[in-house]
């Protein structure tokens, strides 16, 4: 049950639409609407996603945000949220992303898995989650906020698909037995300096407990996760500011190198 109305929900979702398509700030919605709530957040993002489709777009994955410490700490937040990314977004590896499309992005690493079976919540867990993996595979998402100055709070945020943007999937895929996603390590480069660095454990303890959480949430919204379901579990570091000119390339131990060039 929402507070807003279906037609505010509309608006809310062709404002921030617009705001994406046309790469121009607008300021956080709840300033407008200072009650909404959860179900308004996520109500507004599954207009946005309804819009896409409408358009012919398709949806090629889901996100999970704001699941790693740095990027809480970064944001000033303290839970995850959820989103996801349609097939406009991606963008090939070693390839090139327009800025001029963008707003202010921020690039991040992202370590992937690829679903084989459905998962269902509620209870879902991490073994539930190793079960039905067919493969991992690494990426990096740019998250694009709408809102001026990247300054949001959390319904806002979901609201705003969590800030999706492009991504970039690349490296190799491998299969999930052959690694140790805690200990795995991830190096961000921005125009050959190390910039960024750590371990998938900064997510969550285990980037596989990002994907229970979001099985466990569409669970609740009586929704599961599908089979063959390409999954971003949330970006390890803090996300790094990029503009015109920068090449970006983030290494993950095992699993190869993603890179690519802001024009
Ligand atoms: O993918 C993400 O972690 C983004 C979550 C939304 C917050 C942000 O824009 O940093
Ligand atoms: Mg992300």
């Amino acid at each position: 049950m929402t507070t807003l109305d279906k037609s505010e929900i509309t608006r809310l979702a062709e404002l921030l639409e617009a705001a994406e398509l046309q790469a121009r700030d607008v300021t956080k919605i709840t300033d407008d609407y200072p009650g909404m709530d959860w179900s308004d957040a996520y109500a507004i993002q599954d207009e946005l996603r309804r819009l896409k489709e409408s358009r012919g777009h398709r949806i090629v994955g889901l996100k999970a945000g704001l699941t790693s410490f740095a990027k809480m700490k970064q944001m000033g937040v303290t839970s995850p949220v959820f989103g996801f990314v349609a097939d406009y977004m991606a963008r090939p590896d070693g390839g090139e992303i327009v800025t001029s499309e963008l707003i202010h992005p921020k690039v991040e690493a992202e370590i992937c898995i690829v679903t084989k079976a459905p998962l269902k919540g509620p209870g879902c867990h991490v073994a539930a989650v190793m079960a039905a993996t067919d493969f991992v595979i690494p990426a990096v998402e740019v998250i694009d906020s709408r809102y001026r100055d990247f300054k949001f709070d959390l319904k806002s945020v979901i609201a705003d698909n969590t800030s999706a943007s492009r991504f970039v999937i690349g490296g190799r895929m491998r299969e999930l037995a052959a690694l140790d996603l805690r200990t795995l390590g991830v190096v961000l480069e921005k125009n050959g300096e190390v910039v960024s660095m750590a371990a998938g454990a900064a997510v969550l303890g285990q980037p596989l407990a990002a994907v229970a959480m979001l099985a466990n949430h569409l669970g609740e919204r009586g929704q599961e996760i599908p089979a063959g379901t390409f999954i971003m579990t949330g970006g390890v570091t803090e996300a790094i500011a990029v503009e015109a000119g920068d090449s970006v390339a983030v290494r993950f131990q095992d699993l190869g190198t993603v890179s690519m060039r802001f024009v």
